[in-house]
């Protein structure tokens, strides 16, 4: 089972992972609304690191002048190589170099509200693996999604609750999340697939497989607030492959 840091001494150090690709528009703003959290959140110490792969429209420029002026922001670039590769790398700092206790998974396009946060937060406490989920009572997707959207992310969830074998969550893909560092470790972060968006689903089935005890609560899903969304047809077949290939692996380690 993972450690348990909940046994460890205050304060507790959250670090947000938050990918970025052509977020000028958005991420300036959405740091302040992250900063602006800290202050609900008692003995808790937050921090940003931004995984940038060089974004054509500068976004990393405007981060690196962000994080000069304030502390607890931090800006990893690298070349662009997709959204799962991204995560592994800035969670691999975020543990190794930042040390953090709690990683958090937040897009950065404002679909997910920082105000969510110190419900995050709160329920960590009690849990390995906490999932912001839209497929919860009280959680949602956008009403103006299109009808094969809104099929896209329902279908995609219950078809991997199904045959991967995730049957306790009910949203495997959402991208807001906080997890123990325990759970990080525990789990085999550099041999993961790690081809875009399969990542997101992945980290969770190696977590259960692990042993993380896994809470969901409750959150609206908005559309972004500037840019485009970078999930493409080749990211909906690489899941579907994906998930089979994680049924076929299980029924041979049987
Ligand atoms: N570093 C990095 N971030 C990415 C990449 N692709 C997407 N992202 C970021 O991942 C988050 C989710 O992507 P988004 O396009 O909003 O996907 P959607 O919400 O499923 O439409 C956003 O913060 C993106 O900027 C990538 O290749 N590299
Ligand atoms: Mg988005």
């Amino acid at each position: 089972m993972p450690e348990r840091e909940a046994e460890k001494s205050e304060p507790v150090h959250g670090v947000i992972v938050l990918p970025t690709y052509n977020e000028r528009g958005n991420i300036e703003k959405l740091l302040d609304a992250i900063l602006a959290e800290r202050a609900q959140l008692e003995e808790f110490k937050l921090s940003v690191l931004v995984v940038d792969d060089l974004s054509p429209d500068g976004t990393g420029e405007v981060v690196r002048e962000y994080a000069q002026t304030c502390d607890g922001v931090h800006l990893l670039s690298g070349a662009k190589r997709g959204l799962g590769t991204a995560y592994k790398r800035g969670i691999m700092h975020a543990l190794e170099i930042l040390r953090a206790d709690i990683v958090f998974q937040m897009d950065a396009d404002f679909s997910h509200d920082p105000g969510d946060l110190p419900r995050l937060v709160r329920e960590v406490r009690t849990c390995d693996f906490v999932v912001g989920s839209r497929y919860v009572p009280g959680g949602s997707v956008p009403e103006n999604w299109s009808r094969l959207r809104k099929a896209i992310s329902k279908w995609g969830n219950i078809f991997a609750r199904h045959i991967a074998g995730l049957d306790g969550v009910r949203d495997c893909t959402s991208g807001y999340r906080a997890i123990r560092a325990g759970v990080l470790r525990e789990v085999d972060l550099e041999r993961m697939d790690d081809t875009g968006y399969i990542f997101i689903m992945n980290l969770l089935y190696e977590a259960v497989q692990s042993g993380a005890r896994v809470s969901e609560i409750p959150i609206h899903f908005t559309n972004r607030l500037h840019g485009e969304s970078k999930l493409g047809a080749a990211d909906i077949f690489g899941f579907i492959r994906k998930v089979f290939l994680i049924r076929l692996n299980s029924l041979r380690r049987r």
